[in-house]
């Protein structure tokens, strides 16, 4: 499905699973650890400097934010995880919301990709794991994304790209892309590949 990246709105921020749109459009999310750049990347996709508020404060809401793109899909950003300092509560919250998603989305079953954002610099963490881990047992598709690649030197991005490429092989995800909002490397082929998974 070919679609206008730049014609997007902000359509709902969601602090609960009932509030998720019904809409039978396709949805594309994306997720990843608090400041992995996220919020960054679904900008620079749609060619805006701040649709989607890239924070200071990194998981201050927890929300999962709908834009909907040219009317014909919705692209999902979904809470942030991963930061140390995060209450019993919050935590709870996130759970709950990210949860909801998955399992209690009217429209799960128009999920067609998860854009999962691994920080090239950082490597893929615990709480990384995890998800991609929970992602599997969905059975949900998903890919996995390096970001901030315009950080790293020579080195350092040759190391990343076998670490990935070897974690995406082993847990069945297509070859990783590799990303940066800053250069806007990777973003012709992000787009090709969610364009493929909406067939
Ligand atoms: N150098 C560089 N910095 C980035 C990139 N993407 C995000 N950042 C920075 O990383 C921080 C977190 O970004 P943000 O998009 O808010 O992350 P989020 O919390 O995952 O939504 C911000 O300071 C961004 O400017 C990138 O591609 N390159
Ligand atoms: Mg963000």
């Amino acid at each position: 499905m070919l679609f206008n990246p730049t014609r997007a709105d902000l359509r709902i921020t969601a602090g609960l699973p009932s509030q998720f749109p019904r809409d039978p459009l396709p949805q594309i999310a994306f997720s990843g650890r608090s400041n992995v750049g996220k919020s960054s990347l679904v900008n620079s996709l749609l060619g805006r400097n701040s649709l989607a508020r890239v924070s200071s404060s990194p998981g201050k809401t927890i929300t999962v934010n709908f834009y909907e793109i040219d009317r014909k899909l919705f692209f999902v950003d979904l809470p942030g995880y991963g930061y140390a300092n995060r209450s019993k509560e919050s935590q709870r919250v996130w759970q709950n919301l990210t949860d909801g998603y998955f399992t209690r989305n009217p429209n799960r079953d128009l999920l067609r990709l998860v854009v999962q954002l691994i920080d090239a610099r950082i490597g893929t963490t615990k709480d990384d794991l995890m998800m991609i881990d929970w992602l599997n047992s969905c059975g949900v598709p998903f890919l996995l994304v390096a970001t901030k690649t315009d950080k790293l030197n020579k080195t350092e991005r040759a190391e990343a790209e076998q670490t990935l490429r070897q974690l995406a092989e082993t847990v069945g995800a297509p070859a990783p892309v590799f990303y940066s909002s800053k250069t806007k490397e990777g973003k012709d082929e992000l787009l090709g590949r969610i364009a493929a998974s909406l067939g």
